[in-house]
């Protein structure tokens, strides 16, 4: 990033609207995935693959799409659109949730469109000074508010309702994983920069049979504050010698338990009750896609029950909860430290 990048990466002095510290990168992201999602083709393409029960990624295998590659983030940045207007050009949205922003983008009903999309524009980025891994995820939804004009009411649903879910990795390479709801499989596409386009490189990919490698995934300086059947599950890891890995960019560490095995684990514990992601923009699209890659996602113990991910229904934008995801092996361990 040189010292042009390490200046995106100073903080903001503010705080996004869950609360955590915002760095300019942060904003940046935020403008270019907006700016980005002003433009049909991806949004388009998702419309013309949701049909009843969409089940594989359309097209060939080398599949143009028009997320951030660098030269569209240049370009983006120089020439910015102002999010609401870049909105009503699109036609494609009817309500935007980012992390970044305190409440929903709501389109006006002249140019709203059919699909709804919560995004995290850059998560980890408490990483960016030390050139670690960050990620962007978003969740698609389809409106289902009655009229032309979209609500937080369609964003606020149960998470089983989400059509299409990925994340982008900033990483040794810039790579996007994608699903559709009820997919078997996600699929991996890789940024070509002499391109400008994402390839995909690998389709209907889905946990190592088994559960992969023995990995527990978790910020463990929180043990103290976790619930009993947390410390116990993480102790059994450790008798059955997994290997600790933490990134500490929700991204990376799902990235990593979907392709090599393991579980990864943001739970609740007593200094917060509700955990630390969030729902509409972490914990439901890596719910969906690790699902449909054969693993399971969960809460733990939350709100008096231990339940799947994809079966909550938040009641605000930015609500938080906790994550427990990967591979069945390891997940049901957890779970069973509950009965
Ligand atoms: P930042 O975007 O503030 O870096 O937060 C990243 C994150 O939301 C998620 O990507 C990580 O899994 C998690 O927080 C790490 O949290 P801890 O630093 O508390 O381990």
């Amino acid at each position: 990033m040189g010292e042009e990048g390490a200046q995106r990466g100073a903080a903001t002095s503010q705080v996004n609207s869950t609360g955590d510290d915002q760095k300019k990168l942060d904003v940046l992201s935020d403008e270019i995935f907006v700016s980005v999602l002003s433009e049909p083709p991806l949004l388009a393409r998702i419309g013309r693959a949701t049909g009843p029960a969409p089940t594989r990624w359309p097209g060939s295998p080398r599949t143009q799409l028009p997320l951030s590659s660098r030269p569209r983030a240049r370009r983006a940045r120089r020439a910015l659109p102002r999010p609401p207007q870049a909105l009503i050009n699109s036609g494609a949205c009817a309500v935007l949730v980012s992390e970044e922003r305190d409440e929903a983008i709501i389109v006006p009903e002249e140019k709203a469109g059919r699909f709804c999309v919560a995004f995290d524009p850059l998560d980890g980025s408490s990483n960016i000074d030390c050139n670690v891994s960050t990620g962007t995820i978003f969740a698609v939804y389809e409106k289902k508010t009655p009229g032309k004009l979209g609500s937080v009411a369609d964003v606020l649903r149960v998470g089983s309702d989400i059509v299409a879910a990925g994340y982008c990795m900033y990483g040794a390479a810039t790579e996007m994983v994608l699903c559709f709801k009820g997919a078997t499989g996600v699929e991996r596409f890789t940024l070509d920069p002499s391109l400008g386009e994402f390839c995909r490189t690998h389709s209907g990919v889905t946990f190592p049979a088994g559960g992969g490698k023995k990995i527990y995934s978790c910020n463990e300086g929180n043990s103290p504050y976790w619930d009993k059947p947390i410390q116990d599950a993480v102790a059994d890891f450790k008798v059955k010698k997994y290997a600790a890995r933490y990134v500490g960019s929700m991204v990376s560490d799902v990235h990593r338990t979907i392709l090599y095995g393991g579980i990864f684990l943001y739970p609740a514990d007593t200094k917060s009750p509700k955990g630390k992601l969030r729902v509409l923009y972490e914990g439901f699209p890596m719910a969906l896609l690790v699902e449909a890659a054969g693993g399971k996602a969960s809460t733990g113990m939350f709100n008096g029950s231990v339940q799947r991910m994809l079966d909550l229904v938040p009641t605000t934008i930015h609500e938080r909860c906790p994550v427990i995801l990967g591979s069945p092996r390891d997940v049901d361990l957890v779970l069973s430290r509950y009965n």
